[in-house]
């Protein structure tokens, strides 16, 4: 069997996707999920003008040597952009795999290890009366784990706080939106979101919060310290993590659990962390961090120092990487939990997929394959949008991240 054909599909169905189609000259497809928020078309154009070409007339089953060739013979290793674009490759191979073997790719992963992916669903609301009522939907809905965002009093336009109807989507116009951030009213406002909700929901409901990479260090130690009583699952991204070490003095000082990752892309941006237990949960996920290959790697050298894995699962990654991500979460030793936001009518229509959701639980397809596609005669309709990323300034006008 040969790759005969490499299509990078670009559509908006609500929002930017980058796909690619893999074809085989046995008439069998794989599809992978390209998408990195804000920068599309740089994933698009690295595909088309740098791996299409090297990819025909290769043998699709070499999934392995075509991940090594591609990462290893670009010379220029590593980044968002090339590993978005390996891990769609990738994820595409595996698809392929599956098919031909006739089974579902957590099958050729090892099989199952439990019996459905816990997920978190997002309660988020300007007040905190507002994320109350959310996360009552959530339990409702047999949620065993939420995430908590508010507003902040004194903030408009909070990064990661979704208010009003329509889906999550922190990407708006083509030029950055900017907002006002201040660390000092975020972290008085925080605990009091996170007393009233344990309060009224007990002890056991899962809860976790994002920080958005907002703090320095002792301050998301202060963070982590102020919500020990309210046990949380997981705080999020506290600081931004290039300086991995940094973590050390987070843990120094909390007993928090760390999660941290959604923006790693090797093995390597997270090597430090998870060797010398700084977090608890490593977020890095199918679509950037390598693919179905190189997360696996990843999750398998959690195991070993007591991580979990917690996969981003937001919006921007389409039904394909979701498709992709449930694969492994079935069938990995150390699954922690899983991020799920629900997508559009308008992008599931364009992804028609399998997995399903159940009383708190995602469940992967059952179909040969990862069990999700792409209709391209539907996604034509919906051209690329230019949209970015928002960034914060604080009240003097430094640029901070989010
Ligand atoms: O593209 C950025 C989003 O995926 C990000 O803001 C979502 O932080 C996020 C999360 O945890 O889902
Ligand atoms: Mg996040």
């Amino acid at each position: 069997m040969k790759i005969s054909d490499a299509r990078v599909i670009v559509t908006s169905p609500g929002r930017n996707f980058v796909t690619l189609k893999i074809v085989t000259d046995e008439g069998v497809t794989g599809v992978g999920d390209a998408t990195l928020n804000g920068r599309e078309l740089a994933v698009a154009a690295y595909l088309n003008e740098h791996v299409v070409p090297l990819l025909i007339g290769r043998d699709p089953h070499r999934i392995e040597d075509i991940w090594q060739y591609l990462y290893k013979g670009a010379y220029w290793r590593r980044g968002p952009v090339t590993m978005t674009a390996i891990a769609a490759v990738d994820t595409a191979l595996w698809d392929i795999k599956g098919k031909v073997a006739g089974l579902p790719v957590y099958q050729l992963l090892g099989g199952r290890s439990r019996e459905g992916v816990t997920v978190y669903g997002h309660a988020s609301a300007d007040t905190v009366d507002g994320v109350l009522a959310e996360v009552a939907k959530y339990v409702a809905d047999g949620y065993k784990a939420v995430r908590l965002q508010a507003g902040i009093p004194g903030l408009s336009g909070v990064y990661g706080v979704h208010t009003g109807p329509g889906v999550y989507e922190p990407a708006s116009a083509a030029v950055p939106a900017e907002a006002v951030w201040s660390t000092e009213r975020y972290l008085h406002h925080v605990p009091s979101l996170f007393e009233r909700v344990r309060d009224e929901f007990g002890p056991t409901l899962k809860l976790l919060h994002d920080a958005h990479h907002r703090l320095t260090p002792i301050e998301a130690a202060r963070l982590g310290k102020s919500l020990e009583p309210y046990a949380l699952t997981w705080l999020e991204d506290p600081v931004p993590a290039e300086l991995q070490e940094g973590f050390r003095l987070i843990r120094r000082h909390t007993t928090t659990p760390l999660a941290v990752g959604e923006v790693f892309n090797s093995v390597w941006d997270c090597q430090q962390l998870i060797t010398e237990q700084l977090v608890d949960y490593i977020r890095t996920t199918v679509v950037h961090a390598g693919g179905i290959s190189a997360l696996r790697r990843i999750f398998d050298l959690a195991a070993l120092y007591h991580v979990r894995s917690g996969s981003h699962g937001a919006t921007d990654l389409s039904p394909v990487c979701m498709a992709a991500a449930l694969h492994v979460d079935v069938s990995i030793p150390n699954f922690g939990l899983q991020e799920y936001m629900p997508h559009t009518e308008e992008t599931d229509e364009v992804f028609p997929h399998g997995y399903r959701f159940e009383n708190g639980y995602l469940h992967p397809s059952e179909a040969p394959g990862l069990g999700v596609d792409i209709d391209e005669e539907l996604a034509a309709k919906y051209p690329y949008r230019p949209a970015a990323l928002p960034v914060n300034r604080l009240e003097d006008g430094t640029l901070h991240s989010w």
